[in-house]
């Protein structure tokens, strides 16, 4: 069986959401550290121009977005699961929502200018500004907006009394009683404003918040060991892909497997990777692509939040 190689770096909300999902799941992986900025050459090579952070890798498969990387490890280890029966509407809508609204509002509140200055007070200068023209970069193109530092501070206190509130009245120790994939797409937000003594009072400040985010953070990361990019590629080239899944479903758009497809995020990331359009499924989107590196690789996309284009 193939290892389970996450491309990632420390610092990002996202991976440490992909990190806590492997933790809860108990299982053992492959870490390789990618760069938080452009160009990312040896990862491009695999996805093809998708850049966000993280990605996950199972042999010559490439897995991009956390909330299909969820679905592949839920195959992998079907329990305990992320999206439990009963719940799956509930939980998965949850974490789109939380994974866009509530990281916006963590985006805002954690480059506003003092807690910027703490954040990266030990980088030089051309430092910070190459890291901020990456993200205008990572921006453009994308239907996801800018909120404002005075409207996401505006409306934080609203998002986490909520939350709050639910949480003290909670039969359950986690959001939808169980843990699922809700509380590790709110909690890594979470994490991220607590990285400074800037913004971590927004999370502190809410006692049941608190002990809950520390029981997600609790379930850890599971068992990692380093691996290079190098390797990464290696592995990839002298795997075979998956075979693909066998899904009942027909494409709303007329969409077919055989044809050239771009496939694309719709929000900000949005480069754009093209190939052969392999699977077209309720959830999930393959696109088979030939790299010079990387060889045959299989590149998974969800279907929500990403666009297909016929070229
Ligand atoms: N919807 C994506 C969002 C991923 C995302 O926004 N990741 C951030 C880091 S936390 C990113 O890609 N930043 C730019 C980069 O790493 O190049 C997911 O769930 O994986």
């Amino acid at each position: 069986m193939s290892e389970l190689i996450l491309h990632h770096y420390p610092t990002s909300p996202f991976a440490e959401k992909a990190r806590l999902l492997l933790g809860f799941k108990g299982l053992s992986w492959r870490s390789v550290k990618i760069s938080p900025v452009m160009p990312k050459p040896d990862l491009t090579a695999l996805t093809g121009g998708y850049r966000k952070t993280p990605v996950l890798q199972v042999g010559a498969d490439i897995y991009c977005d956390t909330a299909l990387i969820a679905r592949r490890l839920e195959q992998e280890k079907a329990l305990p699961a992320f999206f439990p029966e009963g719940q799956e509407m509930i939980t998965a809508s949850f974490a789109t929502w939380a994974d866009s609204v509530v990281f916006q509002h963590a985006v805002s509140l954690v480059f506003q200018p003092e807690s910027v200055a703490v954040r990266f007070g030990n980088l030089p200068p051309e430092a910070i500004k190459a890291f901020l023209a990456d993200r205008a970069g990572l921006f453009s193109g994308g239907s996801a907006t800018k909120l404002s530092i005075e409207q996401a501070k505006h409306q934080w206190p609203t998002l986490m009394s909520r939350l709050e509130l639910q949480l003290q009245r909670e039969q359950g120790d986690f959001l939808f009683g169980e843990p699922s994939i809700a509380d590790f797409a709110l909690a890594h937000s979470l994490w991220f404003l607590k990285a400074t003594p800037v913004t971590a009072p927004l999370v502190d400040a809410y006692p049941a918040v608190s002990a809950w985010h520390a029981r997600v953070l609790g379930f850890g990361h599971g068992a990692s060991s380093e691996m290079s990019s190098e390797e990464a590629l290696e592995v990839a080239r002298s795997s075979t892909p998956a075979a693909l899944p066998n899904e009942d479903f027909v494409d709303p758009n007329g969409f077919t497997a055989g044809q050239q497809v771009l496939v694309a995020a719709t929000d900000y990331g949005v480069d754009p990777v093209t190939g052969e359009l392999l699977f077209a499924g309720r959830e999930e989107l393959i696109v088979r692509r030939e790299d010079e590196r990387g060889g045959v690789v299989h590149v998974h996309f969800p279907r929500f939040g990403f666009r297909i284009e016929a070229c």
